[in-house]
């Protein structure tokens, strides 16, 4: 049988737009554990003890730090995770998104 043609329209690569990213982004409060929040950033983040540490410190002295730049799903999935573990944990821990 010969080769059947699929005419998929063709975009012009101008017109591609690339996906939105979106930032995920902790809050600081006064009652989550420093411990607690780097456990969080290893496991959801896939950050390094060091790196986990130093974001945590950031969130800690500044009131917020960027976790990690994802897609939209990826992002809310994140987003809720985070908020689920806490809340299962008894932590206020707060986490949003933002486009980039
Ligand atoms: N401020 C918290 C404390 O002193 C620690 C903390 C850091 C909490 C980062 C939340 O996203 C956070 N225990």
């Amino acid at each position: 049988m010969a080769t059947q043609q699929i005419n998929a329209p063709v975009l012009e690569r101008s017109k591609v737009k690339p996906p939105k990213q979106y930032k995920v982004i902790l809050l600081n409060d006064d009652y989550t554990t420093m411990e607690f929040v780097v456990e969080v950033l290893q496991v959801y983040f896939a950050k390094t003890t060091e790196q986990a540490m130093q974001i945590m410190l950031k969130v800690h002295h500044e009131g917020a730090a960027v976790c990690g730049l994802y897609s939209k799903d990826i992002a809310e999935t994140k987003v809720n995770q985070v908020v689920a573990y806490a809340t299962q944990h008894g932590h206020p821990l707060k986490c949003h998104m933002e486009e980039n």
